[in-house]
């Protein structure tokens, strides 16, 4: 009379266990500045002490290696801290009327 599926009978156990998750940390974006011809010096200083929480000194070094090598790093971050400092810098440059770029890239 076919599989008997009453007492006694072997049902499939249900499927409690999740499989383990990979976590993996979250990547990092370098931000760094752009040299140009145009935005003052003391412009790219108050710039890096008011969005990247540098010291004077450390600003000076920094905007005069963005000046001498074309680029330099600011700061690594998450990807929305990351973005949210480019769109500050590059806003507060606009406002300013001055055209240097903030950027951003996979570290
Ligand atoms: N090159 C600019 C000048 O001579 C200074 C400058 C430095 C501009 C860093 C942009 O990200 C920059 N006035």
């Amino acid at each position: 009379m076919g599989t008997q599926y009453g007492r006694g009978a072997v049902t499939p156990a249900i499927k409690t266990e999740k499989k383990a998750q990979k976590l993996s940390r979250p990547s990092k974006y370098l931000v760094y500045l752009l040299n140009d011809d145009y935005t003052p010096m003391d412009f790219v200083v108050i710039v890096l002490q008011e969005f990247f929480a540098m010291s004077y000194p450390r600003a000076v070094k920094v905007m005069l290696d963005v000046h001498q090598n074309g680029r330099a790093t600011c700061g690594i971050y998450t990807r929305d801290i990351a973005e949210t400092k480019v769109a500050q810098v590059n806003e507060f440059a606009r406002l300013n009327d001055h055209p240097l770029l903030c950027k951003m890239e996979k570290v």
